[in-house]
Parts: C-alpha cells; sequence; structure tokens
C-alpha cells in the first residue's frame, strides 16, 4: 500500500521549529530551500549538499525543495530572462546530483502568497491567518493609492473600503502594509511602498495571455533538462486564486492547469496541489482536480480555509473547512496506488496556538497547529486504508 510521504516545511537553521522537533511530529521528509541565496543565483552542489546533510544528520530526507524562485525578469519576460533560465537550469541539474527531484515554484507577479491579518483570533484563542477584503481593498486604494485601481471594484466595494480604512489607526494602516508587501515566509521579497509601485509598474502591458505565454516559455526551456535528470517542476497554485492589484494571474483554477499542459505537454510539468489556494474558490473541486491531474502531482499541501460570500477567507480547523479533506485524502490514495508511488505531503498553514502564542515563529509555520494537522491528516489517511479493497 503507497502512502502519503509525511513532510514538513524547515526554514532553516534559524526555524524556531528544530529537525528533531520535525522528526517527533511523525514527518520523515523536508520540504525546504536555500532562502539565502539571492533569486536568481544558481544553487550550487556544495551549499546544496552541505544543507542536505545537516539535514540526513537530524534522520530525515531533503525530498522537495519549496521554492526555487522565479525572477522577476523570467515572468515578465525582459531584461536577463535568459541568463536566469540558465542558471534556473544549472540548479536544477544541481539538486538532481544531490538527489532532489521535485521543485516547487510559483508564477505570481510580484507577491508570493498574500494575507491581511496574520493573528486572526479563532474561537478557541488560537490564531490564524486571514484575508480580509475590505481591508485589502482599502489597502490598495487607500495606502498603495494604485493609479486607476477604483475600476478594478464594484461601488460598493469601494464603499465598504472607504469605511474599513476611515476605521483603521496609524498602527493598523503599517500593519497590513507590512503583511501585505513585506514579504510572508518563503516569498524571498519585501518591498517597501515605493518598491512595490516600481516593482508592478513594470507588469503594465502583461496581461494574463502574456504572463500564461511566459510561463510556458520559461517551462518550454526548463522541462528538457528536468526530463534528461529525472525532476519534476511542480507549479503552486496562486494565493489567492483570483487577479490582485491588478497583477494577472494564471494558475487558479484547474483549466489554467489544463491550458498549462496543453502549452507544455512535458511529464515534467507538474502540480503541486495546495488545497487551501484553489478551495478559496468554489469552482475549483479538488478531488475532482487530485483525480484529473493525479499522473502530474508531485506534492501536495492539504489544508483547509473557509470562505464568505464578500470574498474573505481565513486558514480553518483542517476538517471545518471548505475543503473535503476525506475526499481529496481518498483521492490521494487512489493515484498513489495507481502509480505505485508515494506523494509528499505537507501540512500548511497551522494555527499557532499553545506555547507557539509566546513565542516567535513564522506566520502558519508555527510548531504546534501544524504537528495537530499532520496527526489529523495521518488519521484519516489510516482511516481510509481500512476500508480500502
Ligand atoms: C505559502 C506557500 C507559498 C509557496 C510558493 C511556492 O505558505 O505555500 O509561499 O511556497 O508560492 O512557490
Amino acid at each position: 500500500m503507497y502512502k502519503m510521504t509525511q513532510s514538513w516545511r524547515w526554514y532553516g537553521p534559524s526555524d524556531p521549529v528544530p529537525l528533531e522537533y520535525i522528526r517527533m511530529a511523525g514527518a520523515t521528509d523536508i520540504v525546504h530551500a536555500l532562502h539565502h541565496i539571492p533569486n536568481g543565483e544558481v544553487w550550487s552542489v556544495e551549499e546544496i549538499s552541505a544543507r542536505a546533510k545537516m539535514v540526513s544528520d537530524a534522520g530525515l530526507r531533503w525530498s522537495v525543495v519549496e521554492s526555487v524562485p522565479v525572477h522577476e525578469h523570467i515572468k515578465t519576460r525582459e531584461g536577463e530572462y535568459l541568463k536566469y533560465i540558465e542558471n534556473y537550469k544549472q540548479t536544477i541539474r544541481n539538486l538532481a546530483e544531490c538527489g532532489i527531484h521535485c521543485i516547487t515554484y510559483n508564477f505570481m507577479p510580484v507577491l508570493d502568497w498574500t494575507r491581511t491579518d496574520l493573528a486572526f483570533r479563532m474561537p478557541d484563542g488560537s490564531r490564524a491567518l486571514r484575508f480580509e477584503k475590505a481591508a485589502f481593498v482599502a489597502f490598495d486604494l487607500f495606502i498603495l493609492r494604485r493609479e486607476g485601481a477604483e475600476k478594478d471594484y464594484t461601488a460598493e466595494e469601494i464603499g465598504k473600503a472607504r469605511r474599513r480604512f476611515e476605521a483603521m489607526d496609524e498602527e493598523e494602516k503599517k500593519l497590513i502594509t507590512r503583511n501585505v508587501i513585506a514579504g510572508l515566509p518563503g516569498a524571498e521579497e519585501s518591498f517597501t511602498l515605493e518598491q512595490f509601485r516600481d516593482a508592478l509598474d513594470r507588469y503594465k502591458g502583461i496581461d494574463e495571455e502574456q504572463l500564461r505565454s511566459n510561463l510556458a516559455f520559461f517551462l518550454r526551456q526548463v522541462c528538457p533538462v528536468c526530463e534528461e535528470v529525472g525532476s519534476v517542476m511542480v507549479i503552486h497554485p496562486d494565493d489567492p486564486p483570483y487577479p490582485i492589484i491588478g497583477l494577472p494571474r494564471v494558475l487558479s483554477t484547474a483549466e489554467d492547469f489544463r491550458k498549462s499542459v496543453e502549452a507544455v505537454p512535458s511529464k515534467a510539468n507538474g502540480l503541486c496541489l495546495c488545497t487551501g489556494s484553489f478551495g478559496v474558490r468554489a469552482d475549483n473541486d479538488c478531488p475532482a482536480m487530485m483525480r484529473e491531474f493525479g499522473d502530474r502531482i508531485g506534492f501536495v499541501h492539504l489544508r483547509s480555509t473557509r470562505r464568505d460570500a464578500e470574498g474573505n477567507f481565513f486558514e480553518a480547523d483542517l476538517l471545518d473547512g471548505d475543503v473535503p479533506v476525506y475526499e481529496v485524502m481518498k483521492a490521494l490514495l487512489e493515484v498513489e496506488n495507481r502509480r505505485g508511488v508515494s506523494i509528499p505531503l505537507r501540512p500548511d498553514h497551522g494555527h499557532q496556538m499553545c506555547d507557539d502564542l509566546y513565542r516567535k515563529s513564522n506566520p502558519g509555520y508555527s510548531c504546534y497547529g501544524r504537528l495537530r494537522s499532520l496527526a489529523e491528516l495521518r488519521g484519516i489517511e489510516h482511516a481510509i486504508i481500512q476500508t480500502m479493497p
């Protein structure tokens, strides 16, 4: 019986959750990146293998990279994009030489994932990450003051955002700004408001079709290298899965991934099925996606969000959100056993709880919340297996 490979994201030696705790959580595999290497530079074999050794000395295995960041020049296909693509290829080769064959990346312009609130109080006292639409629109319209932003919102949304903005004190304005543009864990870039406006300007003239074609161009370059060395590129969906701040999005739905595969059918063109990101849209059916894209799924983030009609969402308790976790797990087990592989899966965006409330942790990546999720996932998997033929 093939089962999920229980994995855990580790941010490196300065992560407040050390490797020894991760092992106690029941994970066997580490999801990791060389965060100290600037975007676009080659990861050398020396650096990769030194880090892999640190992981294996702790009795774990570094098997998934999350992420090798895609340089902005590649996303906009301008400037030094060809050089950065060559560097990316070399990093793929170097990772493969060290036995690491699964590479996560995203193609979101400028920002990686986005939240407005990193300490949303849950009824049980734990803290969750949240995206509040009115606060985000208020940031866009009245803090960033993006040119033409009003065109992206309805009169009602603008009215709500104005009232939300007027109710904010200076502290809250600063906090929201920091949450949106200073970079959440794993996002390798952070901006001041000025730099952020410049970064947005570079996307003027790049619409959805153009961005899609830039993604295909990139994949056409790197997938052959992956095929050569037996690796796979797994794209992480947009989070949230719709356009924000006037930027195009190209990986928010099943149809988006279909289009990508149609453009670049290489078997190295894979998917990181993040149920929390896709699950923010009611029209994304995560178990169906697991089945449809099963052959291309190289990595899974299993978490659950809860949305409302206005476009707000928060990271729910794993079994109390909009994502049908049981169905996703069942579909995953079917895929694994059909393919004869164990797919790495990690818990994601756990709540900050217990002792973690009183110490510094990476938002979404504290210890207990993820430990709880992983335990629940393991339980669900165990129970499903009992009833499988
Ligand atoms: C957030 C993460 C993302 C993800 C990247 C992949 O918690 O899921 O930052 O790592 O988008 O490139």
